[in-house]
């Protein structure tokens, strides 16, 4: 069995989200979402750059995304016959970086895939769990009383670990309010880089909440100072922006940098490096969660099934579409049970059926590159 990549479509799909997200780097209210189709003989294998509108999470965003699967990593699939989605891998690996987009092209093609062999994406990237554990990450918000209030819905929907965003000026005083109204919660937070080691001696008093964990809290590029850090608390460290790739895990690993990793497969470029991350992480024991960007329902369903490894041993920022979107481009939409789990579905490809009609509607903007008609050689 083949795949036969005879042309891909890349939209530009907005989709205002119900409450707005806000990180310590920027308060989003609507996405702009780049979604990609590979057609394949007669099959169109969906995926979902997960870059932000600005290049505040990462140096990617989307309008990089688009110009370089345009330019560079669309021409280098194109008219190209693959046995597994894989082998695009070092078809693309010429361009350096932009690994958002190029996990668009190479999750595309694992639906593809497991279209054509009429299984579901989950099994095809073997995973074994048909259950998988639900958490929510939640903003900063204008006041903790609002912050309170949408933790107390949360847990109310049984999700199983509740993460907030922390920044200067939001952090110990939140997680103090959070702690003394609830004091047994799974509870994590994210810092999204905001901190340096001059603040060594104020990250010492997110130890006394009793985290899960906190994530990120330094640079988004370092893991040496956050081994460092690491040494310094008892708060496991988990790491986010800084691991882009394998090796990124094992250093990290080696240095004792973290003890825990977030795994998007967006950030690392893709399923094929997302599970050699995943195995780096299971063989030295150290458990993994499948981390969020806020995606529709293309990208949700790919973090579903990535979340079905063995090692996805935490709670995921994988939760129902209804927190994100009134309407959501994936039928059925994901619903999360009261017990904070999400069913694996077992139709053939990512297990929910692409709106198109729906995107249509949504699209702002729309090309389609075939062999031989665009970019650089
Ligand atoms: O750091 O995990 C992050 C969203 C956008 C950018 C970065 C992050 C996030 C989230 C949201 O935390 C997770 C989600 O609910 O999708
Ligand atoms: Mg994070």
């Amino acid at each position: 069995m083949t795949i036969k990549i005879e042309a891909i479509t890349l939209r530009e799909i907005q989709m205002p989200l119900v409450h707005f997200f806000e990180t310590s780097f920027k308060r989003t209210f609507s996405r702009q979402i780049l979604l990609l189709t590979a057609h394949c003989d007669g099959i169109n294998g969906w995926g979902e750059c997960v870059a932000g509108e600005d290049p505040y999470y990462s140096s990617e965003w989307t309008e990089s995304a688009w110009a370089t699967i345009k330019n560079y990593l669309a021409p280098a699939v194109l008219g190209r016959t693959l046995s597994k989605a894989g082998e695009s891998v070092p078809l693309m690996a010429r361009v350096r970086g932009h690994d958002m987009a190029k996990a668009a092209v190479e999750n595309a093609l694992w639906d593809a895939e497991a279209q054509e062999k009429q299984m579901p994406l989950w099994k095809l990237l073997g995973g074994t769990l048909r259950e998988i554990s639900c958490g929510v990450s939640i903003g900063i918000q204008d006041s903790v009383e609002q912050l309170l209030e949408k933790i107390q819905t949360e847990l109310a929907a049984g999700y199983r670990r509740i993460k907030v965003k922390v920044k200067p000026g939001w952090d110990v005083n939140v997680l103090e309010r959070i702690r003394s109204r609830w004091p047994e919660i799974v509870l994590s937070c994210d810092a999204n880089s905001a901190y340096t080691l001059d603040d060594l001696e104020h990250l010492r008093k997110f130890d006394q909440f009793n985290l899960l964990m906190i994530e990120q809290p330094l640079w988004h590029d370092d893991i040496y100072y956050h081994s460092r850090l690491q040494q310094e608390l008892r708060t496991s460290i988990c790491l986010d922006e800084s691991i882009r790739h394998a090796r990124d895990a094992a250093k990290a690993l080696d240095l004792s940098a973290c003890r825990i990793i977030n795994i998007k497969v967006g950030r690392v470029g893709g399923f094929t490096e997302a599970k050699k991350v995943h195995d780096v992480c299971a063989s030295r024991n150290i458990p993994v969660w499948c981390g969020g960007m806020l995606e529709s329902g293309v990208g949700r369903s790919h973090n579903i099934a990535l979340s079905t490894l063995p090692n996805f041993r935490l709670p995921g920022d994988v939760s129902a579409s209804k927190r994100y979107w009134k309407e959501d481009i994936i039928e059925p939409e994901v619903v999360v049970t009261p017990q904070g789990t999400i069913l694996i579905r077992d139709a053939p490809g990512a297990g929910y059926r692409v709106r198109e009609d729906l995107i249509e509607k949504l699209t702002v903007r729309k090309e389609t590159i075939r062999a031989g008609t665009a970019g650089t050689t």
